[in-house]
């Protein structure tokens, strides 16, 4: 068990902290009387009960808030998706779905929980699939969060990949994944036979999880389709049914088409029902826009634009080289880095506050209580190999230690690069701190 960390950097305040962790909590944050030099030479360790931060940023753990552990590490069995759309990856997941067993999805989800545990991550929200009469992939995944919990906090969405209303017994397999123990009550409005039909399922999701107390979490408008508008039905029953706190909508990639006419008339509702969005950069970017030519939209929802009306946005990850993303190794870094691009959040307050995309504004999607690094908090932390928040971000650096309930989970050793100019080698630190007083 850690004791102490020594010499850390924390987001939003200056200097370096010395934190207490016992029993499980954070005990005590004060200013460290110690200092340490600048740049990278010096660097985290570990010895006995302390943790020498060495001027390395500390923060709560990273959240993934949004993936399919179920499909995780499935792709090219038994075919690739080679069109790179999300309908052609609902196919060959409905081909490799027919050969799950318990056994399979638990030994894919753990090696995918491991590679998330490896780059921070601590608590984890998964959609799976319940369009299967033998809800196999649910069964595995409960008993994983039950023996994980020690580790990630697993939060498992009932997801009816080919719909509530259009799928043989749709509604029916979501009451039992419920009673089984989902914790999320999900839809798929866009992929449902018709508008109407919908419509009846995010209404059947709202009256699930009113019925059983659960959270939602609606894979909404994932379709570049500038018609579809179930966004709106989602947040319009959050507002009446005074549940937006609870309810988060995945994707809305439609949004990214919308005319402005209308996204502004939306933005009204959707700033007054508080519900949450959940972006998925690198898997919208790689499946949205595939039936334009040029030019060629992105697929994201509007994140600067919905930030700016208040409303709570997060990133998550999607998929774990599956039929929909060929790609991946978990890291929520990863995932920031694209989203930041790809919805032009480049400004200097953007990317030194954009941490946040991937951690607290996840934990309240999440509706995660106890979370951020307070006095009194769980002694959950990470120990990024970074100066500071922007440094993080643009290194997409290691997670040098993971903390869970004062323990070690994780642990990177940082890798060293050097190179030989003029006959010298020279150490490469990659950091690099704007000087005071430097450029115009
Ligand atoms: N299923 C779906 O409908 N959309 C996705 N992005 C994934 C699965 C990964
Ligand atoms: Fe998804």
């Amino acid at each position: 068990m850690i004791e102490h960390i020594k010499r850390a950097r924390l987001r939003g305040r200056d200097g370096l902290w010395d934190i207490a962790l016992s029993g499980g909590k954070v005990t005590a944050i004060d200013t460290s009387g110690a200092s340490v030099s600048e740049g990278n030479v010096e660097s985290a360790s570990l010895t006995g009960t302390t943790v020498d931060a060495g001027g390395r940023l500390v923060c709560p753990p990273f959240i993934e808030p949004h993936v399919h552990l179920d499909a995780a590490l499935t792709a090219g069995q038994p075919e690739w998706n080679r069109s790179g759309t999300l309908f052609e990856g609902v196919q060959r997941w409905a081909q490799r779905k027919a050969f799950l067993s318990v056994r399979d999805v638990k030994s894919r989800a753990l090696r995918a929980i491991q590679w998330q545990v490896a780059s921070g991550v601590q608590f984890v929200r998964t959609h799976c699939d319940t369009t299967d009469p033998k809800l196999t992939a649910l069964h595995a995944l409960l008993e994983l969060r039950e023996q994980l919990a020690d580790v990630v906090t697993l939060q498992i969405v009932a997801f009816p990949q080919e719909g509530i209303v259009s799928f043989p017994r749709g509604e029916e397999l979501m009451v039992e994944a419920l009673k089984l123990g989902a914790d999320v009550v999900g839809a798929t409005p866009h992929l449902e036979f018709t508008r109407d039909d919908g419509v009846r399922a995010v209404k059947t999701a709202f009256d699930l999880a009113e019925r059983f107390d659960r959270a939602i979490d609606i894979h909404c408008d994932e379709i570049d389709d500038e018609q579809s508008r179930f966004l709106e039905v989602v947040a319009s029953e959050a507002h009446h049914r005074s549940m937006g706190q609870r309810v988060a909508a995945s994707h809305t990639t439609a949004m990214g088409s919308y005319n402005d006419a209308y996204a502004f008339k939306l933005m009204r509702l959707l700033s007054l029902s508080g519900i949450s969005f959940i972006a998925n950069p690198l898997v919208n970017i790689h499946l949205q826009g595939r039936f334009d030519t040029y030019p060629k939209r992105r697929g994201l929802t509007r994140v600067k634009e919905l930030l700016a009306a208040g409303c709570n946005v997060c990133f998550g990850h999607d998929d774990l080289f599956d039929p929909w993303y060929p790609l991946g190794t978990a890291n929520m870094l990863q995932v920031l880095h694209m989203g930041l691009h790809v919805c032009q959040l480049m400004g200097y307050e953007e990317l030194s506050d954009s941490l946040k995309l991937v951690s607290s504004n996840s934990a309240k999607t999440l509706g995660l209580t106890d979370y951020e690094l307070e006095i009194g908090s769980d002694a959950n932390l990470i120990v990024l190999d970074a100066i500071d928040e922007y440094d993080a971000v643009r290194r997409q650096s290691a997670v040098l230690y993971s903390l869970r309930g004062g323990r070690v989970i994780a642990e990177t050793k940082p890798s060293s690069t050097s190179v030989n100019f003029d006959g010298q080698s020279v150490p490469i630190d990659f950091s690099h701190r704007r000087e005071a007083g430097e450029g115009a």
